[in-house]
């Protein structure tokens, strides 16, 4: 179906005009920059509204169980954010040091996360459905030396770890029980509620000369193989941020703005805090979980204007019927936009039928950085199309041989496919603000997601004769469950860690409402008998090591893996076999059980 939903005027005017015209930089002058010079995100992000007498506008809006548990003004915020960042000069620690935040959604996070930034250090947001095991990993890569977390996080989670976490040498409390520690109980080296460290502070809000070269975020996320991969991203990426935060997100000044990820994930950070805030927007943050009614009254009641959401979320709420949203009133919402999976068709459908609105798929990525493809709110929709480029950005189709590695040109960069609906990998043209600048500790890692001048995304797609591209699947073996990224090697050293366990193999199978689940085929030591207890107990095992987000739920027992010549276990084909789908070429297969 072509043309589906109403096309309404929007900041970015008619998408054709504005790819011809956008240029990164004059998306650039649409900040302020430093008053001293250079570019820092949270002086765009918080200060310059203050300076643009903007400051007692509502920055943040936080809901609790019993409804607003806070709200910060943009004064608010810029005072806090700046005494954060004393307090990091107090602590020692100074620009390029890392400082990782471990929370649910509570103010003080916000204030860490954009306070780190304005003392130049380098904000890590960590998931707090996260087992010890993926904190101590990213924590150990990351070199951090500050961990902002909350008392039951830290006592459930990372005091265990820190004999294994030697660099770590602050740890600060916020959130549910901080308080009540102030000059009391320590529950660790370092470990000190921010709350005590406040006194100190002046509240001088001057913000450093920042390089807009310079690291201001790490987000981790999971490859194929191998340890979580730590892409670093610069003060630059801003302008990426604000301007896909104008044209894809629509905002405008007054709009009431709510992103429902997490910001322990890329786009709760991206989208969740910075690029809003940019905008000068009101943002809601939901500080519980999933509830179908109550996300509907908090669109009712918060009059929210632009949703940022993802399919997982969606097809809870259709799975939930019309009932909790009867008789709200939902006039308010402008545009939905959705990210992170594929947004199936018949959740548009339900959208226009019950919502009455269209939603927006965006496409992106951890290493992008920001929004690279998208549905436009003046432009109309094709529902399962993830949409077109960005301005300013280059996407292509480039082919891929039969081992699902990219083909070099003549000039030494990716054969392009350019005829429509060819199916291979979408390449992205560098450089663009939010690009990844490196991979943390692995440079190499980083060289390889280039080919001559084009960023490889892994994903494979097709793009339309008129130039709309189309989500058909990861190239990898990369699991994407409830929108959230899961390293299948993460999963499987985990289980290899049970004595009982000799190997094992992870993929993700198809599931109605959150994508993919994680489900681990293993293969027992000699002598170990499979049973209903030793699955039971290695699903637990696998939820106190990885956590929630990230541990299998399922397991099934399996003696001979199949590999391939070298040893490796063949992902593709356990999935192939638990889907019933043909086998391919098996010739570089040892065993084929
Ligand atoms: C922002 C974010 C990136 C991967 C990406 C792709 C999948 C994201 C999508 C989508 C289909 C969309 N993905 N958006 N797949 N349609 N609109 O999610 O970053 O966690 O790094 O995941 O998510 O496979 O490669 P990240």
């Amino acid at each position: 179906m072509n043309g589906a939903g109403p096309t309404v005027a929007s900041v970015m005017g008619d998408y054709g005009t504005a790819r011809r015209e956008f240029t990164w930089d004059s998306a650039r002058r649409w900040l302020d920059g430093l008053p001293g010079g250079g570019l820092n995100i949270a002086y765009e992000a918080v200060d310059r509204h203050v300076a643009h007498g903007h400051g007692a506008h509502p920055a943040l809006r936080f809901l609790g169980p019993d409804g607003v548990d806070q709200v910060l003004t943009y004064a608010d915020l810029a005072d806090r954010t700046a005494r954060f960042a004393e307090v990091l000069r107090s602590l020692g620690v100074g620009p390029g040091d890392l400082v990782c935040g471990l929370a649910g959604r509570v103010p003080d996070l916000y204030v860490a996360l954009l306070g780190t930034l304005k003392a130049r250090s380098v904000f890590s947001p960590l998931f707090s459905a996260f087992g010890p095991e993926p904190l101590r990993q990213r924590m150990q890569i990351g070199e951090a030396r500050l961990l902002v977390t909350t008392p039951a996080l830290y006592r459930k989670k990372v005091a265990g770890l820190r004999e294994t976490l030697p660099l770590l040498e602050h740890v600060l409390l916020i959130g549910a029980g901080a308080e009540d520690l102030v000059g009391g109980e320590r529950l660790g080296p370092g470990v000190v509620p921010l709350a005590e460290l406040w006194p100190g502070t002046t509240g001088d809000p001057v913000v450093e000369p920042t390089d807009p070269e310079e690291p201001a975020l790490v987000h981790f996320t999971s490859g194929t193989t191998g340890t979580p991969k730590g892409a670093v991203h610069v003060h630059e990426a801003v302008v990426a941020h604000h301007a896909t935060a104008r044209y894809v997100l629509d905002l405008r000044d007054d709009d009431i703005f709510w992103c429902t990820a997490d910001p322990g994930w890329v786009t709760g950070t991206s989208y969740g805090v910075i690029a809003p805030l940019t905008c000068g927007v009101t943002c809601v943050v939901d500080e519980l979980e999933f509830d179908a009614r109550r996300w509907y009254r908090l669109l009712e009641e918060e009059r929210v204007t632009v949703w940022y959401t993802a399919p997982t979320a969606l097809r809870m709420l259709m799975k939930a019927g019309s009932a909790p949203h009867e008789g709200r009133d939902l006039s308010a919402l402008r545009h939905i936009a959705s990210v992170g999976e594929p947004l199936n068709p018949e959740v548009v459908h339900w959208g226009l039928a019950e919502l009455d609105r269209p939603i927006r798929d965006t496409w992106w990525q951890t290493e992008t950085g920001a929004i690279m493809v998208a549905n436009y709110a003046a432009t109309e929709i094709r529902p399962g199309s993830m949409g077109r480029p960005v301005p300013g950005i280059d996407a292509a189709v480039v082919a891929r041989d039969v081992e699902g590695h990219v083909l070099t040109g003549v000039d030494g960069g990716p054969v392009v496919l350019d005829e429509p609906d060819a199916l291979g990998e979408l390449a992205l043209r560098r450089p663009w603000p939010s690009l990844m600048r490196t991979y943390l500790g692995a440079p190499d890692r980083y060289a390889t997601a280039f080919l001559g001048d084009w960023y490889l995304s892994g994903d494979l797609v097709r793009r339309d004769a008129d130039g709309w591209f189309w989500f058909v699947g990861r190239g990898d073996d990369v699991i994407k469950s409830a929108g959230h990224l899961i390293g299948p090697f993460e999963v499987e050293s985990a289980l290899l860690e049970h004595h009982a366990v000799a190997e094992a193999g992870v993929i993700g199978v198809p599931d109605p409402v959150v994508g993919e689940v994680v489900k681990a085929f293993v293969a027992l030591k000699p002598g170990v008998e499979a049973s209903e207890e030793l699955r039971r107990e290695l699903l637990g095992w696998g939820r106190t090591r990885l956590g929630s987000a990230v541990a299998p739920r399922e397991i099934a027992f399996q003696q001979d893996l199949p590999k391939t010549r070298s040893g490796k276990i063949m992902r593709r084909l356990l999935k192939a076999r638990e889907l019933g789908l043909p086998e391919g070429d098996l010739s570089t297969l040892e065993v084929s059980s």
